[in-house]
């Protein structure tokens, strides 16, 4: 089933294919002559994916305010709507990452129906602890899985294991915890105890895990806590995921870092021990900002992904991981702004993918720190666009996806068929 008429994208390409083909055919004589096959480079971009975040669909906000867009999907199965939008527009994002419980329907069957109808499958499913629910008997003021009443901490570890229950009708293979567990004051939360009582719930937690499941820990820095966070950082994540075993990995959200954090040899450590279980790309300036990804810091989400194509590249054991994007849309129209993202993200793998490995090894081994560092900044620099558009054609979709989507008007038929609800569920909530 097709949200966007093909006949639309097929007249809207009509006028800039002339123009493509002969920017990639220059484009592949260029890679041709350092070596590099184009159409290798295309089937690349064509395979990779990236899962959409479900609550990424609904117009972000901050704690000041929230100023709602047009249209806005009021529960999962509009939120698939625009999902399957954004996968057509970018043809590389196959699947939608839930969060429960904004994401919980009475009939999980209908809902995975409804996106296989759509072409989508479910990657990462998310837990929500950092939240009071309507009814819910026990609060989580003062943290959920290392809260120190055991009480909330059975609540919370039941709530993760209803989420693979639900993950296992929808046919996903991980879920992710993010706690928004930590203290505000010093001497609030005593360190050690409080990350005990957090690894004896996970490890109960874990003991539920289907055996092609994985359970993915993200660590944050700050917020809601801003004094400490129990999992604070790559060294808590990995501490964490080692105790609990082999079917634990670290998930890298790129806002969850101090600034300045070299956040790609964070990822090199995780992927040398096995630990490295995904990802949620966004970008930032100060924070978890949420920004769109590559809007800021393109040649560091590039770095990452050198990083991976060198994992890749060595066929490293066990390296599988989860790319997910987790933004904000505050100030543009969501679907826009995931479409750019996906294939931002796919620009810094197909750009990774350029650069001579066995030629970058050898300038390591010869300490040629210029010459190492302009074999990435030659591929860094490089206008992949052709490929990628190249690779959307190919997948039946669109040249310019941002001008197609508008030309369609979906936003508009959104904003007709789709009211506000005040009762909408985890609207761009991030
Ligand atoms: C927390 O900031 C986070 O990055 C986690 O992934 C949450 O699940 C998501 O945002 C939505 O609140
Ligand atoms: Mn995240």
């Amino acid at each position: 089933m097709k949200m966007i008429d093909s006949a639309l994208i097929e007249a809207q390409n009509q006028s800039q294919l002339k123009h493509l083909e002969q920017d990639y055919q220059a484009l592949g004589e260029k890679l041709a002559r350092s070596g590099q096959d184009i159409e290798a480079l295309t089937k690349a971009a064509q395979a990779f994916q990236i899962a959409v975040p479900s609550w990424g669909t609904g117009t972000g906000g901050t704690r000041f305010a929230r100023f709602p867009g047009e249209g806005e999907p009021r529960n999962i199965f509009e939120k698939l709507e625009d999902c399957a939008v954004i996968n057509e527009m970018s043809c590389s994002t196959n699947a939608v990452s839930p969060h429960f419980p904004w994401d919980k329907v009475s009939d999980f069957s209908e809902l995975k129906q409804t996106s296989e109808a759509y072409g989508l499958s479910w990657m990462g499913i998310n837990s929500n602890t950092f939240q009071d629910q309507k009814n819910q008997p026990l609060s989580y003021k003062y943290g959920s899985l290392s809260h120190t009443d055991p009480a909330v901490r059975e609540q919370a570890i039941a709530h993760n294991i209803e989420c693979i229950k639900w993950g296992q009708t929808l046919d996903a293979k991980s879920l992710t915890v993010w706690i928004g567990d930590g203290s505000n004051h010093p001497g609030q939360s005593h360190f050690q105890r409080a990350f005990e009582r957090y690894l004896s719930s996970m490890e109960k937690i874990y003991a539920e895990l289907p055996a092609d499941w994985e359970m993915h820990i993200e660590h944050k820095m700050f917020e809601p806590a801003f004094y400490s966070t129990v999992i604070q950082d790559w060294g808590s994540n990995i501490l964490a995921a080692q105790h609990l075993g082999p079917k634990c990995k670290s998930l890298v959200d790129l806002g969850h870092h101090a600034p300045n954090v070299n956040i790609e040899m964070i990822v090199s450590r995780l992927i040398q021990f096995k630990k490295l279980g995904g990802f949620h790309f966004n970008d930032s300036k100060y924070g978890d900002d949420d920004l769109d990804s590559g809007s800021l810091h393109p040649y560091q989400q590039f770095l990452i992904f050198n990083e991976l194509v060198d994992a890749e590249h060595r066929n490293q054991e066990g390296f599988a991981p989860a790319y997910m994007l987790d933004q904000s849309h505050n100030v543009t129209d969501p679907i826009e702004s995931l479409v750019n993202s996906a294939i931002e993200v796919q620009r810094s793998y197909i750009k990774a993918l350029l650069i001579d490995r066995n030629k970058l090894y050898q300038y390591q081994d010869e300490n040629d720190a210029l010459m190492a560092s302009l074999e990435l900044k030659n591929a860094f620099n490089l206008d992949v666009s052709p490929i990628l558009a190249m690779a959307r054609v190919r997948d039946g979709g669109p040249i310019n996806p941002l001008q197609t989507y508008r030309a369609s008007g979906y936003r508009q038929q959104a904003a007709e068929k789709r009211p506000a609800d005040k009762n909408a569920t985890g609207s761009g909530i991030v």
